[in-house]
């Protein structure tokens, strides 16, 4: 250690690894880590005879721009589908085409044209919000709202202007808003800010998994680190600031910065990095900091929006679907984008699921689906006991396939994202009344004085402080790579003189 300068790393998820990563060979690091584990919000279980991604579930845009599959391929963690030069370049703009099947709630499949006639709409709606991108005025100030008036403004002349049809289209939007309340992970969209939606980028690739768990690649990334780097089960209590702090017994060297664990252990540093999510500082920001955060930080933390989209994972004896099949979709035909959702969480949260992506290839996972749930139906089904989620959900596919007899899944198992208490939610989106420079906001390194004798006590990264990759694995690799880039630069700076 010596004269190197400390560092300090809160949380040892992608943006913390990487940070390390990158950090490599300069002053000392340690990563203290509140789970036992390491990955945070990339975390693989074993379930039924494979593997179940309780987080991140897929690369979003498997390309030579998305450091995340860059480092998946050098590591060896892809199969053969995602190294494929063509699945690189398909443009699927954030929402990759599976095959699928739609069910309706009257117990039959439905249309697949009328199907698709309806989220073709939806999806040119999503690509028009970008023309509001920077937008002094837009229209709207959320997704939802704008989407909704565009849907009825469209409404005369659905579907030739026959009813039944007509119903059905919109029955196909209110799922479509519900699946994009999934990949928001927010509520609804009528809390996502309408005019920042459109700085969001989709690197093209054609979605992948790891055929290994997504957290092999934590996996890699930790054992990479020096032996004892990352400490775990080591909650961080408090971060004191702009202090000076000495080690017992070495008077010789004073550090601005002192992180106290919950257990009591305290660690002196001149740089802490915090990528602990914009959920637990939404929560804990108040008594984390020592003096507290100056008020544009707590602001854009305020502001930011960070909601919860879960999983639920069912095994099943024999499968119901066809091979060919990847997502099942559930419409609820008696609903619309233009009428206001069931606010009785109790009698229809599961009305919020979008349906089931079926977990390939089977040979390695047995029969499994996995549902999405977003919003506060996915909150509330966060306090529901295995036995009641598993049976709300044979409920449903007995419903959507007419089949009163299906059986039932042998085993079920779900995410709780909003109660994990280190991570309170699942990831963030620009919510009304912010902007991107929340973001950037959220991001800047404090002192905020870039003249302050003792610069980049407080270093912030993790998905929230990316600005156009937010609510992802890369993003939040890249946030870490970043901060760990601003320490080896002033590293590398010529040292000031002492002040007297
Ligand atoms: C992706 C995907 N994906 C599904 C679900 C979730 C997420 N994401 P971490 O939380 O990992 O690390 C922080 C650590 O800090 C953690 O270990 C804590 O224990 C620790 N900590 C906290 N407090 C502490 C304390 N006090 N002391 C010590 N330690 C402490 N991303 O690329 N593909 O398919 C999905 C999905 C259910 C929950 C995802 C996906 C998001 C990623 O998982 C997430 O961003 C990163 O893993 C976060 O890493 P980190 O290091 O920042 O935090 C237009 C428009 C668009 C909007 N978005 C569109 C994109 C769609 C996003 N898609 C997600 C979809 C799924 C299915």
């Amino acid at each position: 250690e010596g004269g190197g300068r400390r560092v300090v790393a809160v949380g040892a998820g992608l943006a913390g690894l990487g940070a390390a990563q990158r950090l490599r060979g300069h002053g000392s690091l340690r990563l203290l880590e509140a789970a036992g584990r390491a990955g945070g919000r990339v975390c693989t279980r074993p379930f039924a005879s494979g593997l179940a991604e309780m987080g991140a579930h897929w690369i979003h845009g498997p390309s030579p721009g998305n450091p995340v599959f860059c480092l998946a391929s050098r590591y060896g963690l892809l199969g053969p589908e995602a190294a494929r030069e063509e699945n690189q370049q398909v443009e699927a703009g954030g929402h990759p085409p599976m095959p699928s099947v739609t069910y309706g709630s009257s117990g039959k499949v439905l249309n697949p044209k009328a199907v698709r006639e309806a989220r073709d709409l939806f999806s040119a709606l999503l690509a028009s919000t970008r023309a509001f991108q920077g937008s002094k005025e837009p229209p709207w100030p959320s997704v939802g709202q704008y989407v909704r008036a565009e849907i009825a403004r469209t409404v005369p002349s659905m579907a030739g202007g026959h009813e039944d049809a007509r119903r059905l289209q919109l029955a196909v939007l209110a799922a479509c808003l519900k699946l994009e309340c999934c990949i928001s992970g927010t509520h609804s969209m009528d809390l996502v800010g309408l005019e920042p939606f459109g700085e969001y980028v989709s690197l093209p690739g054609l979605d992948c998994t790891f055929p290994g768990g997504y957290s092999s690649l934590a996996e890699r990334l930790l054992a990479d680190l020096p032996e004892g780097t990352v400490l775990f089960n080591k909650p961080v209590r408090t971060i004191q600031w702009q202090g000076s702090f000495r080690e017992d017994g070495d008077d010789a060297r004073v550090f601005p910065v002192r992180v106290e664990c919950e257990d009591g252990d305290a660690f002196l540093a001149d740089h802490v990095i915090i990528t602990v999510p914009l959920g637990f500082l939404k929560e804990r920001h108040q008594e984390l900091f020592q003096p507290p955060l100056p008020e544009r930080k707590a602001q854009a933390i305020r502001n930011l929006g960070f909601g919860t989209n879960n999983k639920i994972f069912l095994e099943f004896e024999q499968p119901f679907w066809e091979p060919e099949q990847q997502l099942l979709e559930v419409v609820w035909e008696d609903e619309s984008p233009l009428e206001e959702p069931s606010a009785d969480l109790e009698t229809s949260w599961f009305r919020k699921l979008i349906g089931f992506v079926v977990l390939q290839p089977p040979e390695q996972h047995g029969h499994v689906l996995c549902g999405f749930i977003a919003g506060k139906e996915s909150e509330y089904m966060e306090t529901l006991s295995d036995a009641e989620v598993l049976s709300a959900m044979t409920r449903v596919l007995r419903t959507m396939t007419g089949n009163p007899e299906l059986p039932a899944p042998k085993s079920v198992l779900r995410s709780r994202w909003r109660s994990a208490p280190y991570t309170c939610g699942s990831y963030s989106y620009v919510a009304v009344g912010s902007s991107g420079d929340d973001i950037d906001v959220l991001a800047q390194p404090l002192p905020e004085d870039p003249r302050d004798p003792r610069p980049l006590q407080l270093l912030f990264a993790g998905e929230a402080t990316h600005r156009t990759f937010y609510s992802t694995t890369h993003g939040a690799l890249l946030s870490g790579w970043r901060e760990a880039e601003r320490l080896n630069q002033l590293f590398q700076a010529p040292v000031p003189a002492p002040q007297s």
